[in-house]
């Protein structure tokens, strides 16, 4: 697997009314939100992310259409689906994310550990496993 990465299967109740998906931040989530974004209207073949973060968790569901998250933990890499509102992926600190395969209709919304902070962003590839190796040397 890829390091502390899991997929969370959220309650999806059904009803001739519409169905509901609920997460509960202190029952579901490792950590208690202090932000929601989302990302839509992504044009076909765009690719979004390629980054990592030092600090920061975040849980993403695609809650109308389809998308592919790719997550590296600099050892292991994996694709995941996201395409159903019931899914969540939770990243911890220190995954290298790419989103890709939007469909056209996707609404991908990211529930985040902490307010945005540009700074706290790892952009540089070489310095996503330098970190990382600093890490296994920290917690081995
Ligand atoms: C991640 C993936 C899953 C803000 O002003 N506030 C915010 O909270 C965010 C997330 C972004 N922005 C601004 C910064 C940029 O000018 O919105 C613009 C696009 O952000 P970015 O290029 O970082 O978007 P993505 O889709 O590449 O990445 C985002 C998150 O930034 C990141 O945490 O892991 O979604």
């Amino acid at each position: 697997g890829v390091r502390g990465v899991r997929l969370v299967e959220l309650p999806r109740i059904e009803d001739p009314r519409g169905n509901l998906s609920v997460v509960e931040f202190e029952k579901d989530l490792p950590f208690v939100p202090a932000r929601c974004f989302w990302i839509y209207d992504v044009p076909g073949q765009n690719v979004r992310g390629e980054h990592s973060h030092r600090r920061l968790e975040q849980f993403l569901v695609c809650v109308k259409g389809a998308c592919v998250i790719t997550v590296d933990d600099g050892r292991n890499r994996a694709d995941v689906v996201l395409d159903r509102p019931n899914r969540g992926l939770y990243l911890p600190p220190l995954i290298w994310d790419t989103m890709h395969r939007f469909t056209d209709d996707a609404v991908l919304m990211v529930l985040a550990s902490e307010r945005y902070d540009p700074a706290e962003y790892i952009r540089d590839y070489r310095e996503f496993l330098r970190l990382v190796t600093e890490y296994e040397s920290t917690f081995p």
